[in-house]
């Protein structure tokens, strides 16, 4: 069976929300990110990068969200969590690309300003600098890439899952959602999904438990 190690909170929602909305067996393995689970050597072992999410399937280990996304959509195909079209595809692929490599780049500088500088005062420059940073690009996704009235337009995918999961992240990154209503928007209808509702509350179970 499939295996997603996930921490609550993080970017492990989107592919949970993924496999929640295609309907895939699945189990999740929680790490705690705050007693470094993702640093100890069977997790290191399983993932040499030290990060979740990890999809544990068959054939092997996936890791990076856009890929993991990916992975599900095709194959649970029957959910049609992804466009068909080559250029649609390949629009969804640019959307969830930059999420990756830039919004979610830009919010780790808040509290993983250590992978980039060992100077005290560079890391509390560059986190002071996430609300501005994190808000530029939920100004691109909010005027240029989102389509309405999901991320691809009609269709609902693997997109959405992914800009929830960052979604929330807006208010810890000093960000006021209301400058955004268009993924605001997105936000709240996304919490109303079934889908969604089963992830979190299987997040909140693990957070929970000791
Ligand atoms: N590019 C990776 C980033 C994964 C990533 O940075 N995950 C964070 C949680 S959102 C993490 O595991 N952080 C733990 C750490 O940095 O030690 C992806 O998209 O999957």
């Amino acid at each position: 069976m499939l295996k997603l190690y996930c921490a609550a909170g993080t970017c492990a929602l989107a592919p949970h929300i993924a496999l929640e909305e295609a309907g895939a067996p699945f189990e999740t393995v929680r790490l705690d990110l705050q007693r470094n689970d993702q640093r100890k050597p069977d997790y290191l072992a399983l993932n040499p990068k030290g990060r979740v999410p990890v999809l544990a399937t068959e054939l092997g280990v996936l890791t990076e969200t856009p890929a993991i996304l990916a992975y599900v959509g095709q194959r649970f195909g029957a959910a049609n969590l992804l466009p068909a079209d080559p250029f649609a595809f390949a629009q969804l692929q640019s959307f969830n690309a930059f999420i990756c490599s830039s919004l979610h780049v830009a919010h780790a500088h808040r509290t993983r300003g250590h992978r980039w500088s060992d100077d005290p005062a560079t890391i509390h420059a560059m986190k002071a600098k996430v609300p501005e940073t994190v808000a530029e690009a939920f100004r691109f996704i909010e005027l240029h890439a989102f389509q309405g009235p999901w991320v691809m337009g009609q269709q609902y995918t693997v997109a959405d899952a992914y800009l929830y999961a960052v979604a929330r992240w807006m208010e810890g990154d000093g960000v006021d959602p209301a400058q955004f209503p268009r993924v605001s928007d997105h936000r709240h209808r996304m919490g109303q999904r079934p889908a969604v509702q089963r992830a979190l509350a299987t997040e909140e179970r693990a957070a929970a438990a000791p």
